[in-house]
């Protein structure tokens, strides 16, 4: 951004989730993630580190990229130096990153989405369930939903716990409201190619996509499936980098990506958006379970017109409770959620909620 980089604060916090989230891979109980406020010569930033707790999803864990930050990421950039020689680590990167666009953005009094020529003025809703053991509850839980007006439901699967849970959804969500999967890469190939066949027999189930049926570096086998299966393919987990999402395009191990800026960073969640639109391929805003602040980044890319697909842009309501989000929270209004309009994020953590949830706080600076 080139601005100097005067002080970094980094704001390890805790929020507690309305109900724990079960993926085919890690319950999620409790909501960690990293908060970096930077303070440059342009002024005041924030950018939220999406990394979890474990390395369930990702090898980056929160841990990992605080002391990548730490270490690496914050002497470069107090040192004004290229970040470049500083291979993976690209959720600490993407937070700081953030933050220094935050920082730029609000001295120019600039939104983060007028800043990439993102013009939606808000984003279709969409809502991840986690994976739950009772199927009468599961679709309450997607009655629920519907009632709030979401338009797209993403079920958590495994194996073992696919078919009827979608099938449940399906009957729950009624024909309209969009349905998909995430199976988070725990299907080897056979059983994936079970899954597509026995998903694909059942009319009206119409899946709008299956994410990540395979593991992350399973190129070859998401190819496979793309030739084999009629229901739509999602990477997430494999999308790495752009040239990782130029690599699965130009492979046909895709349908359509999920692109997650908290993973990538804004730069290159938009860089891979424009490579999707270059090559004809669906695009859907990825979310990771973020407070407030990353939830902001989240919705300015999601603007893009080159998000073809209704993805994870969730009220904070869905995961911290009305009013148990960092920020003001963002809610569902028409089955949409609106699109930051000030400065930079357009968000800011509130002080005392900050304050109440933050378990551990470290300020670096050029020299210590
Ligand atoms: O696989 O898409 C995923 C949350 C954390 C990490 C990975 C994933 C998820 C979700 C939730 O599915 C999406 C959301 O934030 O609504
Ligand atoms: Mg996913």
């Amino acid at each position: 951004m080139g601005d100097a980089l005067h002080e970094v604060e980094l704001f390890r916090v805790r929020l507690p989730l309305v109900t724990p989230f079960r993926t085919a891979r890690v319950t999620t109980a409790v909501k960690d993630a990293l908060l970096v406020r930077v303070r440059t010569s342009a002024g005041i930033g924030w950018g939220e580190c999406t990394a979890q707790a474990t390395p369930a999803y990702e090898g980056e864990t929160i841990d990992d990229a605080r002391l990548a930050l730490r270490d690496h990421l914050l002497p470069r950039a107090f040192a004004g130096a290229d970040l470049g020689d500083v291979r993976g680590h690209t959720s600490a990167r993407a937070a700081l990153e953030c933050a220094l666009i935050d920082a730029r953005l609000r001295a120019e009094g600039l939104s983060l989405a007028a800043w990439l020529g993102a013009s939606r003025p808000a984003v279709d809703a969409g809502v991840a369930i986690g994976l739950v053991a009772d199927l009468d509850a599961m679709r309450r839980i997607v009655a629920t939903y519907v009632e709030a007006g979401y338009k797209r439901i993403k079920c958590k699967i495994e194996p073992g716990h696919d078919v009827a849970v979608l099938t449940a959804a399906r009957a729950a969500a009624g024909p309209e409201v969009l349905l998909a999967a995430d199976a988070n890469g725990s299907y080897a190939l056979d059983e994936a190619r079970r899954l597509f066949a026995e998903i694909e027999e059942i009319d009206d189930l119409a899946l709008q996509c299956v994410e990540q049926p395979c593991a992350p570096e399973a190129l070859a086998d998401h190819a496979l499936l793309v030739e084999q299966v009629r229901t739509p393919i999602c990477l997430d987990e494999t999308i790495t980098s752009v040239a990782v999402a130029k690599d699965a395009i130009v492979r046909c191990a895709c349908d359509a990506l999920a692109i997650k800026v908290g993973r990538l960073g804004i730069e290159a969640a938009k860089r891979v958006h424009d490579t999707c639109v270059r090559g004809a391929i669906d695009a859907l805003p990825g979310g990771m379970l973020e407070t407030g602040v990353g939830r902001a980044a989240l919705l300015a890319v999601a603007a893009l017109p080159g998000f073809t697909l209704v993805g994870d842009c969730s009220a904070s309501e869905r995961f911290f409770g009305v009013d148990g989000d960092l920020t003001a929270p963002f809610v569902i209004d028409d089955g949409k959620l609106r699109v930051p309009t000030g400065p930079g994020l357009g968000v800011e953590p509130i002080p005392e909620r900050l304050a109440r949830c933050t378990i551990a706080r470290e300020r670096l600076t050029a020299r210590r």
